[in-house]
């Protein structure tokens, strides 16, 4: 097989980004991570994953390891239509294809374990009850459902409703319950989703926490659900097969922390004292990589201050190419980076980096919903050079 392309001339070798690093309990062959993306392909009823969805995540099992897409706890945990779950029988079973076809190809996947929260909408709901959150708070903007056609719609949030000190024991049980079934699916570990706006994260900051309780008030008290969900998912996996996932300084699904640095770093500094497998970031400084421009001062602080406080193996994820990758973990800013949109329309990313190959170019109308469609038909560098692909809905992966 010919390893050199037109393009080695332009692009110099990269060489962190293949070396080998251990991850918790996993000796991982290189630093380049599939993030996780939700793609809303689950089959309805029951929002069960699906031979295909099997083949899109096999397709891609050569990253150093797979985030899943986020993945609903509990039917209160379900913020969009379509999205998978972990908490039914056949969503087991259906995960169950997945993993079997990842670890059919070598590669190893984690589960990322997901409650969102207000971000949800009663037509979400079971019983079309209201979405639950730390403080009936309601968030700016829209919530994707089904409609009576069957069609994704978005629709106004609505307030949602104040979760009671009472109840806290039983969300904690759903996240045990996720963690439990993600074993039984034959995942490689879980990941705790604490960011971009969801149920952990608007226990964490102030814009969405309002208790009085011991759920509220400082940081200690706001972060007090995500320890106690990090304790009872490591009682599963133990707390190398665990990692969590923070977005300090992201304002997306509408919050915000009074001091954020005091807040995340905090946090950082207990998510350090678990020994867990990995902390994952959502990188502060996206907007700006993407922009070709350098971190704001805020930004550099946040990750410097991420860096510190937590010792263990950290991911970053947003807005890196094969260069800015590269570059920030010879500066030391991370451990491994993950990619998102580069690995949807590349199943082959690494090879590509490593050959300094010519990306696809993601087609953003075919993210959320339908098939196979811009899901699992973007090719390889292989097939570019007249292999034919392997094929995709494979009878042992039905
Ligand atoms: C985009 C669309 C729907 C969900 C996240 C799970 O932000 C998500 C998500 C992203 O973490």
């Amino acid at each position: 097989m010919s390893t050199s392309t037109p393009a080695d001339a332009a692009k110099p070798p990269v060489k962190l980004l293949f070396e080998p690093i251990r991850v918790g309990r996993y000796d991982l062959p290189h630093r380049i991570v599939m993030a996780p993306l939700t793609r809303s392909r689950a089959r309805q009823p029951g929002n069960v994953p699906t031979a295909l969805n099997a083949c899109y995540y096999a397709q891609r099992a050569s990253a150093a390891f797979i985030v899943s897409e986020a993945t609903q706890v509990s039917m209160q945990g379900q913020g969009y239509a379509w999205t998978p779950g972990i908490h039914s029988r056949e969503q087991v079973e259906g995960w169950r294809l997945v993993t079997d076809a990842v670890h059919e190809e070598g590669g190893r996947i984690f589960l990322q374990l997901w409650h969102v929260g207000r971000i949800s909408h009663p037509a979400l709901q079971p019983d079309c009850m209201l979405p639950v959150a730390p403080s009936a708070v309601k968030p700016a903007g829209e919530a994707f459902i089904e409609n009576e056609r069957g069609e994704g719609e978005l629709v106004p949030f609505v307030t949602p409703r104040a979760l009671q000190i009472e109840e806290m024991p039983y969300l904690v049980r759903q996240y045990f319950r996720g963690a439990r079934n993600a074993m039984a699916a034959g995942f490689d570990g879980v990941e705790i989703h604490a960011a971009n706006g969801y149920l952990l994260e608007q226990f964490i900051c102030s814009s969405t926490n309002k208790r009085t309780d011991e759920y509220g008030g400082p940081v200690e008290n706001r972060a007090r659900l995500l320890l106690e969900a990090v304790a009872t998912v490591t009682e599963v996996w133990g707390k190398d097969r665990v990692g969590v996932r923070l977005s300090p300084l992201s304002a997306f699904n509408d919050i915000s922390d009074d001091d954020p640095e005091t807040t995340f770093g905090t946090i950082a500094g207990m998510l350090n004292d678990e020994d867990l497998a990995y902390l994952h970031v959502v990188n502060p400084a996206t907007a700006a990589l993407e922009k070709g421009e350098e971190p704001d001062a805020r930004a550099a602080n946040m990750l410097r201050l991420m860096r510190e406080r937590y010792r263990g193996r950290l991911i970053l994820a947003g807005g890196f190419d094969r260069d800015t990758a590269e570059a920030w973990l010879r500066q030391g800013k991370a451990d491994l980076i993950a990619f998102g949109r580069k690995f949807i329309a590349n199943p082959d990313l690494p090879e590509r980096f490593r050959l300094g190959a010519p990306l696809n170019r993601d087609d953003p109308t075919t993210y959320y919903g339908g098939g196979a469609k811009g899901y699992t038909d973007y090719p390889t560098l292989a097939q570019e050079r007249g292999e034919q692909p392997k094929p995709c809905v494979d009878d042992r992966w039905r």
